[in-house]
């Protein structure tokens, strides 16, 4: 089994429709583990765009990377994600932060997400659930990349609870 952590974002209404909408589909790829707290916070990158929903979430898989990545793009799809431009405004944006301690290196698909260290968006959700997972090639936990990371206090924390999944699968 592999444990995979994954990010998840909206800044499109209705957000948290759209990332109850993609938790849910991912739990027919694999089984839910862990839903982390739900976050606002501002837009990271491109600023001229709506404040984003942000969570993340660990999941049990048998996929192999690319295939779940392929999974993941249908999902999205699926839950209405429109194309616009990079890193622009999205319905719902998944990314395969980590998969184990593995290190991925495809076409499509860079694991770790090469940027996970300076968002806190991604990290903080992360840390929730999965505050001792130390990175590949990494020796430190991600407790420890919070800490070090720029502009974590500009998240708010929406909601504890704010999702009801099934962990059965
Ligand atoms: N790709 C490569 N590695 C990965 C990975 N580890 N996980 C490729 C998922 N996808 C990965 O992504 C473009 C391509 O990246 C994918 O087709 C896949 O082959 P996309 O989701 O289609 O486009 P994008 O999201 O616009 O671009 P990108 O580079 O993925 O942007 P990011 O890094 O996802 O950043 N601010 C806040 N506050 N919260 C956010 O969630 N998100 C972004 C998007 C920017 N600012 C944000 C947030
Ligand atoms: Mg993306």
């Amino acid at each position: 089994m592999i444990r995979v952590l994954l990010g998840l974002g909206s800044n499109v209404a209705p957000r948290k429709n759209y990332l109850r909408c993609a938790i849910k589909k991912l739990g027919d790829i694999g089984g839910i583990l862990q839903v982390a707290p739900l976050y606002e916070n501002p837009p990271y990158g491109v600023s001229d765009q709506g404040p984003f929903f942000n969570t993340a979430i660990e999941l049990s898989c048998e996929l192999p990377p690319g295939k779940l990545l392929k999974e993941i793009k249908k999902i999205e799809r699926s839950c209405g994600r429109q194309r616009r431009f990079r890193w622009g405004p999205r319905e719902i944006d998944i990314d395969i932060v980590f998969y184990d301690e593995r290190i991925v290196k495809l076409k499509r698909l860079t694991v770790p997400h090469e940027d996970f260290h300076n968002r806190p968006f991604v990290l903080q959700p992360l840390v929730d659930i999965a505050p001792d997972f130390i990175p590949p090639e990494s020796k430190k936990t991600l407790r420890e990349f919070l800490r070090e990371c720029p502009n974590a206090s500009k998240l708010t924390l929406l909601s504890e609870n704010w999702i009801e999944y099934d962990t059965t699968n």
